[in-house]
């Protein structure tokens, strides 16, 4: 089995810290065949990352890889011993999913401020504020997201916050996570944890890495537009 995935993507890192976290040593990792020249739809033709391949079969998004994942490698459950419990995970995983993740990605593309569209950066910046703040209702308040241990809850989040911490600033709003203690709390303890800790460095050397080729994109177009002046 392999998951096509890449470090700055934050749907790909859910699933890889729930990898970690459950002590899976049989999937492999790696780079999806085609991503950069637009022919991963060959692949999965929903052409986004994660997806799972098993061998020709292939699962796309985060959500059902996971679940999938949570039903055939039963050890160190990430999801609830009840159905109350496993639906307070699946509660904050899907806020951090929906209202988090989904539209701070989407704002990854307002970076540029020459092309920015204001309107869309305060619509999608202010549902992530709101949804940062309703998650302070959910999260526990002993270093993981619910239940005392790490869930698919932590899993999910760890990289939306990490987006937020991170990337919000490029379009010029502020990270509303020191205003919202709970939160605030929660980021500063799970980082501490292994699991969380390796996706955070994997997060990081991709959001290096992808700063580094836009800055060389735009030096050579600069010199391309310097060589035709
Ligand atoms: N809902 C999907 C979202 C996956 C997604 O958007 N992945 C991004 C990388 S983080 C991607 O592959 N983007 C490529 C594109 O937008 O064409 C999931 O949960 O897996």
């Amino acid at each position: 089995m392999k998951l096509y995935s890449g470090d700055l993507s934050p749907y790909s890192a859910k699933v890889r810290m729930q990898i970690y976290a459950k002590g899976i040593s049989d999937i492999e990792l790696e780079l999806p065949p085609g991503f950069l020249t637009g022919q991963f739809n060959q692949t999965s033709p929903l052409a986004r990352i994660p997806v799972l391949d098993l061998g020709g079969d292939v699962i796309p998004e985060s959500e059902v890889i996971s679940e999938y994942l949570e039903e055939i490698y039963p050890q160190n459950r990430l999801l609830g011993a009840t159905p109350r419990e496993t639906a307070a995970i699946r509660t904050v995983s899907r806020i951090a999913d929906i209202y988090v993740m989904n539209n701070m990605f989407m704002l990854g593309g307002q970076g540029r401020k020459s092309t920015r569209d204001q309107a869309v950066v305060d619509l999608l910046s202010g549902q992530v504020i709101r949804g940062i703040k309703a998650l302070a209702h959910y999260l526990g308040d002993d270093g993981f997201a619910v239940s005392g241990r790490l869930t698919m809850a932590d899993c999910t989040l760890v990289p939306a916050l990490f987006l937020v911490e991170n990337v919000l600033s490029t379009v010029e709003v502020a990270d509303p996570i020191p205003d919202v203690p709970k939160v605030a709390a929660y980021w500063a303890a799970i980082k501490q944890n292994e699991h969380a800790a390796k996706v955070l460095v994997e997060l990081h050397r991709g959001l290096v890495e992808r700063r580094e080729l836009i800055a060389k994109m735009a030096a050579k177009a600069k010199a391309k537009a310097a060589a035709e002046a």
